[in-house]
């Protein structure tokens, strides 16, 4: 690392969330004079190999190999603050702007989530310990919520598939079952009747093997906020919103296609796939367009969100108007 300071032109200056992402891994390595010098040459520095998951050791995994100001298409992100102060969590409200405020007191540390059912090898693991045994990859992906609004997302976080190869699913699993925390304490909106706690959540097996779909432990180079589903949830860009369950304390193999909370509270409007999807309007509103937060302008829905193409071949054969 030099200690000459070059000149840094605009196009070299860092977005915060890459920025954040560095200076997290440079917290590993050592106390160092903290400036864009330091951080661009550490950058190009040989990525930290992952342990295997049968000898997690503590080792500071590598900085996230993405990171970009926009989606893949081209689309700005979000902002921080919109990311986190917009927020469907039932068990705090209905109210997405209240979410974040009710939310503050989430105890997020320790956490454990228990992975278990049909597999070779159940097991109980913190929070802390995934986000040591697996790469903390940066994934930049749309959010698009059931009610017709959206949102780019810098997401942290390792691909479901790769806790799924520790625990070994057996043969006769074919659907991943998942759980939000139940604290009633602290979650004010468990007292509504309406909905069958705790939250819970469910994908096909394939589904879950797919390298999309990501369980997420932070956003914008940070931890998660408990608003946003902390310390660890579901991402699966390719559904709507819902199926992207907040907080999970358990995930389960199991051989029956799960329940979800959506599906027990109102089944002819929010069913099991949710794949986004233009031409499959929701019996109450289009699912045609979306406001993305902070423009003014609709934009077109894309097929299974614009991702057709990584998981298309999920659904061939099947008939995407009887399967929502
Ligand atoms: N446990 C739980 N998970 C949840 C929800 C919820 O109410 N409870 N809302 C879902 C919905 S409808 C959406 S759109 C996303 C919102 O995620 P965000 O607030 O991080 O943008 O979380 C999903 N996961
Ligand atoms: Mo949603």
């Amino acid at each position: 690392m030099s200690s000459k300071i070059p000149k840094i032109s605009a196009s070299e200056i860092t977005p915060e969330h890459i920025y954040l992402n560095r200076r997290k891994f440079m917290k590993g390595i050592g106390s160092l004079a903290l400036g864009t010098v330091a951080l661009s040459a550490c950058a190009s520095m040989p990525a930290v190999p992952s342990a295997p998951a049968s000898e997690a050791v503590a080792v500071e995994g590598p900085p996230p190999v993405a990171g970009a100001e926009t989606d893949e298409l081209g689309d700005p992100l979000n902002t921080f603050e919109e990311i986190t102060n917009y927020n469907n969590y039932y068990e705090f409200s209905v109210d997405k702007q209240a979410v974040a405020g009710l939310a503050r007191d989430l105890p997020v540390s320790p956490w454990s989530v228990t992975v278990g059912g049909l597999v070779n090898n159940p097991g109980v693991y913190d929070v802390d310990d995934l986000k040591r045994m697996f790469d903390i990859e940066e994934r930049i992906y749309r959010l698009r919520c059931v009610e017709a609004w959206s949102m780019v997302i810098p997401w942290l976080g390792f691909p479901l598939h790769k806790l799924l190869a520790v625990v070994e699913p057996q043969s006769e699993a074919r659907y991943v079952r998942f759980e939000t925390a139940y604290l009633p304490e602290v979650m004010p909106g468990l007292r509504s009747r309406f909905y069958e706690w705790p939250y819970t959540e469910g994908l096909r097996l394939d589904e879950a093997m797919n390298d999309l779909a990501i369980l997420s432990t932070g956003l914008y180079g940070k931890d998660m906020l408990p608003q946003n589903g902390a310390p660890i949830r579901l991402v699966v860009p390719w559904k709507y919103g819902f199926k992207s369950i907040k907080s999970i304390v358990k995930i389960d193999l199991v051989a029956e296609q799960p329940t979800s909370l959506w599906m027990a509270a109102a089944g002819n409007e929010y069913g099991f796939y949710a794949n986004v999807n233009p031409e499959v309007n929701h019996p109450r509103w289009s699912q045609a367009s979306e406001r993305r937060i902070g423009e003014s302008a609709r934009r077109a829905t894309l097929m299974f969100n614009g991702y057709e193409e990584q998981v298309a071949y999920l659904y061939e054969g099947m008939d995407l108007r009887a399967n929502y």
